[in-house]
Parts: C-alpha cells; structure tokens; sequence
C-alpha cells in the first residue's frame, strides 16, 4: 500500500567541514534551528552527527544528550542518532551513543570502501548494536551501502529477532564511492530484495551528491520513503552550493507532492515505525 512520505533530514554529518561548507550546522543552536524548520516544511525524522568546539565530528556522551534533550524540547521530530559516526570513531564509542537514549538509531549493515576511507562495520559489532537497541527500547534504521547488507540484515533478523517496536526500516544510502551507485536500476534491485526481509518492511533511500535527484525520483515511484539534508549532498544544482538544509527538504516536499504522497506527520512517522 502506497502512503506518505515519511522525509528524513541528515543535516550535519561527519564528512563536510564547516570552513568548506559554511552553511553547515554544527553547533547546538544551528542544528536546532534547522530542525525546526525543517519540521515545518514536512520532515518527521532527523538523523543527527554532532561535532565539538572546532566544529569536529564528535560523539562525546553529555553533547550526545544535550542535544536529544534540545531537539525533544523544541521539535517533535523522531531523534535519530547516527551510531555510525566518522570513519575514525571507535565501536566503543558507537555503541555508547545508544546511552543518550535517542528514539532511534542508525545500524549500518556492514563494511563499505567509504571514498578513500574504509567505513568498517563488523559482523558481530552489528550483533551488538542491534541487541542493545533490543534491550534499551531503541528503533533502529537499518543502513544499507550495498546490495549484500540487504542479505546480512536477513540473517541478522532469522538470528536475533526483530527489533525493539517490531517493524523493520531500511535506509539504501547510494552513491557512495565504494557502496552501491544512486541508479534506479539499483534501487528497484534493492527494492526487490526487500521480499525476503519481514512482511511490511518500508525503504527510504538518499542519493549521495549528484545522485540525490534520480535517487529521489526513483524512490518515490517505488513507493519509497527520503531522506535528504547536507550529510549527503552540499551542491544543489551544477555549480550551485546548497543554501540550507530546508532548500533540500522543500524540494523534497515539493517532489512528494508532485507524485501524491505528501510528507507524513511525526505522528504518522512514529505510527509507521513502529515508535
Ligand atoms: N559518516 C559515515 C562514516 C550513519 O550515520 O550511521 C557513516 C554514516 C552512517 O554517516
Ligand atoms: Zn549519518
């Protein structure tokens, strides 16, 4: 059954640096401002890298919940904490984000080459995430860099059950250098592998760079969901810089609307995921 669109915004990352990119939104203030408007706009969920006084990736415990605490106080937005961090960061680090105690969680399903970086995502530091969400009531968003994660989320779920809320979301994240590219053909690939994951699985997909408007497209025909923000795209058109954040969820809105499945509410979002 086609629905709304549930839209995501990533409006950080761990990857732009803010001297490049000034638009960024990197301290507590910028990244609640822009929550809010992009609530206003029509996003339901943000997922959320924060960074440090020199604007650096950061996942130190009291920022982590100082700002689920932030985002709760002035948004209703479902408050998606990256556990994915910075290539850099160490598993330990990433599963203590599950302390700050986030609606949900992203849990990347596997290793990905990540540029000239190696996104590194062991099986049983999968294990672990996924369990501890189990445990401490947290959804998570399962992501996918690549066509096998799609196979490792399968045996992760026949092995371990699903998660917290019962319901199962993925994230294709394409277009990565190293991951799967940002086609239709890989996202209706993708799409068809859902059939051997859980009964009523629902997909976004983000299109990294100049893959986020057919990403988009694709998405949306296929009954998909989006996510869209800075984390994954700074260039708005060729030789045009992304203005904020809110210029990426108001296009997506716009392309929502365009195919008859405008965005969904929080109230709708946390109903679909299960929250
Ligand atoms: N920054 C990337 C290495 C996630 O948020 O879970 C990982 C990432 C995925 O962004
Ligand atoms: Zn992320």
């Amino acid at each position: 059954m086609t629905t709304g669109t549930l839209i995501t915004v990533a409006p950080t990352g761990a990857e732009s640096a803010k001297a490049e990119v000034p638009a960024l939104p990197v301290t507590l203030d910028e990244l609640v401002l822009t929550a809010k408007e992009c609530e206003a706009l029509g996003a339901a969920v943000v997922h959320v890298h924060i960074r440090d006084d020199e604007a650096k990736p950061t996942l130190d415990q009291g920022r982590l919940r100082e700002t689920v605490a932030a985002l709760r106080d002035g948004t209703d937005l479902i408050v998606q904490l990256s556990s994915g961090g910075a290539v850099t960061d160490p598993e330990s680090a990433r599963l203590a984000v599950l302390d700050a105690a986030p609606d949900m969680a992203s849990c990347t399903m596997g290793t990905v080459n990540f540029g000239d970086d190696v996104f590194l995502n062991r099986w049983e530091f999968i294990v672990d995430l996924h369990t501890r969400m189990q445990e401490k009531g947290v959804v998570p968003e399962y992501e996918i860099f690549d066509l096998g994660h799609l196979t490792a989320l399968q045996r992760l779920l026949g092995k371990h059950g699903l998660p917290h809320g019962g319901h199962v979301h993925v994230d294709f994240v394409m277009g990565v250098p190293g991951g799967m590219p940002g086609t239709t053909a890989t996202l209706v690939a993708a799409e068809q592998m859902l059939r051997d994951l859980p009964e009523g699985t629902t997909f976004s997909a983000t299109g990294i760079g100049r893959s986020t408007i057919p990403v988009m497209l694709a998405s949306l025909s296929a009954g998909g969901h989006l996510r869209v923000g800075m984390e994954d795209t700074v260039t708005y058109a060729k030789g045009r810089p992304v203005e904020s954040n809110m210029q990426l969820v108001a296009r997506a809105v716009g392309f929502a609307q365009l195919a008859q499945r405008p965005p969904l509410t929080t109230a709708e979002a946390r109903t679909l995921l299960g929250l």
